[in-house]
């Protein structure tokens, strides 16, 4: 599986490639029990690297070569040298036509990487380093090809046969099987080539280019699966339009094809004009799909649609550099949605899940920069990190030099770099040429890792009429960087008076804030510590700080309590309402949490369900704001906070306070639970979607207090709903409910209902895992034996191990390490089977360090217990490394 020890790899000791490929050639035959690709490449030496006499290197994994010939001539054995990773050639002329035939497995691939069989088709994935498991080849994003590719099958079984670019021919080959040729016009790396053969249907619509080009638009299912394919659809003609109005970027070919296929390792895949995705992100009907569903849909069809310029036309020079394409790609992708949907609620649910799980993931043994400087396996980089603050950064750089210096930056940035492969410096140049600014200091989001601690107090001099903010930043230890230098902080703030936002002008402006209004400041944050003064301010002001959540920062500012509701009430900034809220409920829950570790009674500060009465009653509020404020921070969000973490306490302290606002608000949430049911047809839109998500936060609330009249329209609404959102949130209440019967009964009408929808199993998999009463371990395991589970399937790992382990707090945590036994066992599992969803599922365990002595003992255990397991892939020696290697224990 691997060399004895696994080496990091340096992103100083990167080289330009010594070759390149100009043209690629691939023909493909597909058969039940292998493979065969003869690949032709026309090769050249770099005229830009420093070694005119280096050998040929070409990467390969697990290939078996039968033939290698250099222009035209077939090479002896010893003319070459094979070992697990390579094929190296020692003396090849200045330019030359490589030629090779090798055999390949794809039934027994269960990688997913490479090519790979999918149920009944094949499939490719070759992001990041997947081709060499093709074909030999300089597997390197730096190496750019134009492709010819055929694909030749069986034609009954392979109706279909796909690839980059334009259908060039489709022909018969001998009586059974049939063949067709597809040329992509645009070079690109490796890593974007795709294939597909199947038995598929698709639905057909099309997209007018704003210079007129038509681009014929396919989504390729399984015929049963024809019936989802609308919204994915839309979607797709959404982005094409958005990308055009908000960056000027048109569709470059006249086909754009998606296929889904069932097994796959992560949402979707950007291959040039054949992007491949997992059927959970482009299947989505009323009856199956919840919203999430629906939204996640539309999201990742743009944000691999966005790739077409942000990774393909631009692509990365290596793969240190992947938060130049996914941190720019999400960061479109979110304001994609934004305006799709609701602004705030996708703001909210964006900063969420960086506070929740990014912050953790920088908190922890993996943590690295946003350009990672050393990896083992880059599979383990497609991170919360890379993707998500990554995202943050270049938002940042959007919040710094507003949209239209933005729009100028990144024209300049892909008319510049257009068929290049390029770092995370060139694109912070375009924005410094365009804006004139100096972003030296900025370009440290890109190599510190952790997360910033920003400090910030206020001082109010009545006489002088200041007030004065005082700013500190400081920075957590993270692996190989002890020390940090201060960051350069966008900090959006205002100041709220009792009439609302006041005027600001800061005591002596040296820098140009001339964007801003006279109520909202984006201050520079550079230094350790900053003091700002603000002139004429008539009265003791509120700070309203990090508006729209303007930076990646863990931001602390001693709010009162009172303070904390009046900006919940008052602040005209979205996030910052929704985020004082949730400050409000964290100080709540940290009371009860200290009081429930003492032995002590609980008592609940009742501004919290105060609070939550007067949005409940306030008719003139968004209904998603209101669901949102009514969600108390996640017990991961809690953890996350916490330097150590008692998971019981802090899961019985939010327990407690949401039966306590259950109770003090019964009469309220009934009658918002009921004035939001709906007879109208469903819609995925924004106010349908807040809608039902107002109704069913009532609802969680409501079957909080186990009253029969509740549980009566639960079960009402779980039978009679037409759409999956109410149908799954019924099922989750009365999952997570002691009313065994009804929910037994549930259960299985539900599985029995939708048993041949491979997707809504995984739903209702889901659903137990997640359940947070005593003995979801135990289901888990029962689940494994049934007939819908298969190991082999990501989907259904993620809907029940990674479930349990990520989202199952209590109970991943059981007091007898059963949780971290499970999890190693699962992990040992797939570790041979798939190493990259192994090394996924690991996470939960390698943050050990967050959680009292004697459990860490019990997560050590696990993690040792993985480190001795035979064959350990590079991405779970990496992972489980990097943990114990803070525990001070060799991995082996
Ligand atoms: N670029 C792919 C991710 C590939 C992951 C490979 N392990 C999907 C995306 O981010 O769009
Ligand atoms: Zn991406």
């Amino acid at each position: 599986m691997r060399e004895a020890q696994p080496r990091s790899i340096y992103l100083k000791d990167y080289r330009v490639p010594d070759f390149l490929i100009d043209t690629t050639e691939l023909h493909f035959a597909l058969f039940e029990e292998k493979a065969i690709v003869r690949s032709k490449l026309a090769l050249r030496r770099n005229p830009e690297s420093d070694n005119q006499n280096a050998p040929l290197q070409l990467d390969g994994q697990d290939l078996l070569l039968r033939n290698v010939a250099l222009d035209g001539r077939q090479l002896a054995a010893n003319e070459y040298l094979l070992d697990p990773d390579s094929l190296t050639i020692a003396n090849v002329p200045a330019q030359f036509i490589f030629e090779c035939e090798t055999e390949i497995k794809p039934q027994e691939n269960t990688s997913l990487e490479g090519l790979y069989k999918s149920r009944t088709m094949f499939c490719t994935q070759c992001e990041a380093e997947g081709f060499r498991k093709i074909t030999y080849f300089l597997d390197r994003p730096d190496v750019m090809s134009v492709y010819t590719v055929t694909v030749e099958a069986e034609r009954a079984r392979y109706p279909v046969l796909l690839s980059n670019g334009n259908l060039v021919i489709q022909r018969e080959v001998g009586g059974e099987r049939h063949a067709a040729t597809w040329h992509d016009p645009f070079k690109k790396p490796c890593y974007l080539f795709a294939l597909v053969a199947g038995d598929l249907a698709h639905i057909e619509d099309h997209f007018t280019t704003s210079s007129g080009r038509e681009v014929a638009l396919r989504i390729y299912v399984e015929p049963k699966d024809l019936d989802k394919c609308a919204h994915a659809m839309a979607s797709l003609q959404h982005s094409m339009r958005w990308d055009e109005e908000v960056y000027g970027r048109e569709y470059d070919l006249d086909i754009f094809n998606i296929v889904a296929v069932d097994d796959f390792n992560m949402g979707a895949m950007e291959n040039k004009s054949l992007n491949i995705f997992n059927t959970s992100c482009v299947l989505a009907h009323p009856a199956t799909t919840t919203d999430l569903g629906f939204q996640r849909v539309e999201g990742v069809v743009a944000h691999e649609y966005f790739h077409n310029w942000s990774g393909n036309r631009v692509t990365c020079r290596d793969w240190f550099q992947l938060s130049l394409k996914e941190g720019f790609t999400v960061f479109r992708d979110s304001e994609f949605s934004a305006d799709m949907g609701s602004r705030t609620v996708k703001r909210v649910e964006d900063v969420s899940l960086l506070r929740t799980l990014q912050f953790a993931e920088d908190a922890g043994p993996m943590a690295h920069p946003v350009r990672p400087d050393a990896y083992m396996e880059i599979s383990n980089f497609y991170t919360l990190t890379v993707y998500e603050k990554g995202s943050e950064v270049v938002r940042m750089l959007h919040e710094l030099l507003g949209p239209e210096l933005f729009r100028r930056g990144t024209d300049l940035y892909f008319e510049r770099h257009d068929g290049q492969a390029v770092t995370c410096d060139d694109f912070v140049r375009a924005m410094e040429e365009v804006s004139g600014r100096d972003l030296t200091q900025f370009r440290r989001w890109y190599t510190q890792a952790g997360t910033p601690r920003v400090d910030v107090s206020g001082m109010y001099d009545a006489n002088a009429r200041t007030y004065t903010l005082t700013v500190r930043q400081s920075y957590p230890a993270t692996p190989g960087q002890p020390r940090k230098e201060p960051m350069h902080i966008p900090l959006a703030m205002a100041l709220l008076g009792d009439a609302g936002a006041l005027r600001l002008q800061l005591a002596n402006t040296e820098t140009d804030y001339e964007r801003a209004d006279n109520t909202e400041l984006v201050l520079d944050v550079t230094q350790a510590e900053q003091q700002f003064t603000f002139i004429d301010i008539p009265e003791p002001p509120v700070p309203s700080l990090l508006r729209g959540f303007s930076a990646p920062v863990k931001l602390y500012f001693p709010y009162s309590r009172d303070e904390l509701m009046f900006l919940m009430r008052s602040d005209s900034d979205g996030f910052c309402r929704w985020d004082a809220g949730q400050q409000l409920a964290v100080a709540i829950l940290s009371d009860m949490i200290t009081a429930y570790q003492r032995g002590d009674e609980m008592r609940i500060d009742q501004r919290l369900p105060d609070a939550f009465r007067q949005l409940l009653n306030d008719e003139s509020l968004d209904r998603a704001m209101v669901a949102l404020m009514l969600t108390l921070p996640s017990e991961n969000y809690l953890a996350e906070i916490y330097d150590i973490v008692d998971v019981a306490a802090i899961h019985t302290a939010r327990q407690a306070l949401r039966v306590q606002i259950a109770n003090t608000l019964r009469a309220e949430l009934w009658r918002t639970y009921r004035a939001n049911r709906s007879s109208e047809p469903y819609q995925a839109n924004a106010a349908q979607i807040a809608q039902r998500s107002l109704k069913n936060s009532c609802l969680a609330y409501l079957m909080l207090l186990e009253e029969a009249d509740i549980v009566a329209a639960c079960v009402e609404q779980f039978e009679a709903a037409h759409n999956m959102t109410d149908v799954m949130a019924a099922l989750m209440a009365l999952v997570n409910s002691r009313q065994e019967d009804a929910k037994a009964r549930a259960l299985e009408q539900f599985y029995q209902r939708w048993r041949d929808e491979p997707l809504v199993v995984n739903q209702w998999f889901q659903a137990q895992a997640t359940c947070v009463l005593p003995g979801a371990l135990e289901t888990v395991q029962r689940l494994m034996q049934h007939p819908a589970f298969d190991i082999k399937n990501p989907n259904k790992v993620r809907a029940l191990i990674g479930a349990f382990a990520a989202q199952n707090a209590v109970n991943f945590h059981r007091e007898d390490g059963a949780g971290y036994r499970f999890l190693a066992d699962q992990v040992i599992v797939l570790n041979r089977l798939n190493p990259q969803i192994a090394a996924r599922q690991l996470a939960p365990l390698s943050k050990w360090q967050k959680y009292p002595i004697a459990v860490q003992q019990r997560m050590i255990e696990a993690l040792r217990r993985i480190a001795a397991a035979p064959d350990l892939s590079r991405d779970v020696y990496e992972v489980v490394a990097k943990s114990l290697a803070q525990a001070g224990q060799p991995t082996q």
